[in-house]
């Protein structure tokens, strides 16, 4: 075996690529890093990513950080079962989308947990509403988009679901402690958004990915 994923618990950045190894077939070592244990910022871990983050994946000689280019590294190295498209129009397609969820999704959704989950919300809360109106936004324009299609750039799971799933899965499972705070309109959200849960399920369906599921949440449970 040759590759190992240094990943956290319900990061959503490792979760994707580990989503990707499982649609691709690669065989892979996982190796959990505690944040709370302070595993991301040991010398080793530097050595790694000197950014003390996760996902970081070696794969023989090579040691990569940054989700995305590592998503972008395994289609490459490993070309069976594409998950950036089969041709350049749709390579174009899934970086887009890609880029869409990161860059809007993403984004509306750090600022909105934020605040909350660094416990500065205190006297905040028009602020926080501007932000999860923002997130409501985004996810009225996902649901779009899974009304037409099934996936979210192409006509089979790409690298721009598997950017997209995990976050989605971070916002349900923070969805109780935000409706019980703050006016949310959008939770919950298999509820609210037929296309999106339906496309949970089909993410949810793909072999292996009880193996990329964050072991922390399944304990709680
Ligand atoms: N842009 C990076 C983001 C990675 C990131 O922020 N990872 C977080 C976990 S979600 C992390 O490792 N934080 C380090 C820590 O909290 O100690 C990527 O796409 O890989």
């Amino acid at each position: 075996m040759a590759i190992t994923c240094y990943f956290g618990s319900g990061s959503p950045f490792s979760w994707r690529v580990m989503l990707a190894m499982e649609v691709k077939g690669i065989d892979y070592k996982a190796v959990e890093l505690h944040f709370s244990k302070g595993d991301t910022k040991t010398a080793e871990h530097l050595a790694r990513n000197p950014r003390a983050k996760v996902p970081v994946l070696v794969d023989g000689d090579l040691t990569i950080y940054e989700s995305t280019a590592i998503l972008a590294y395994l289609d490459r190295a490993y070309p069976d079962t594409p998950i950036f498209g089969r041709d350049n129009k749709e390579s174009a397609l899934v970086w887009q989308r890609m880029a869409e969820v990161e860059n809007y999704f993403g984004q509306a959704l750090t600022a909105s947990l934020g605040l909350i989950f660094r416990g500065e919300a205190k006297g905040r809360e028009a602020e926080i509403q501007r932000d999860l109106s923002r997130l409501e936004n985004e996810l009225d324009i996902v649901e779009g988009w899974l009304a037409e299609s099934d996936y979210l750039a192409v006509d089979a799971i790409s690298a721009a679901d598997m950017t997209l799933y995990p976050l989605l899965a971070l916002l349900e499972r923070v969805g109780p402690r935000l409706t019980a705070d703050h006016k949310v309109g959008f939770l919950p959200l298999r509820e609210k958004y037929g296309h999106l849960a339906a496309f949970m399920k089909r993410i949810e369906a793909v072999h292996g990915y009880d193996r990329t599921y964050p072991p922390h949440w399944r304990e709680a449970a």
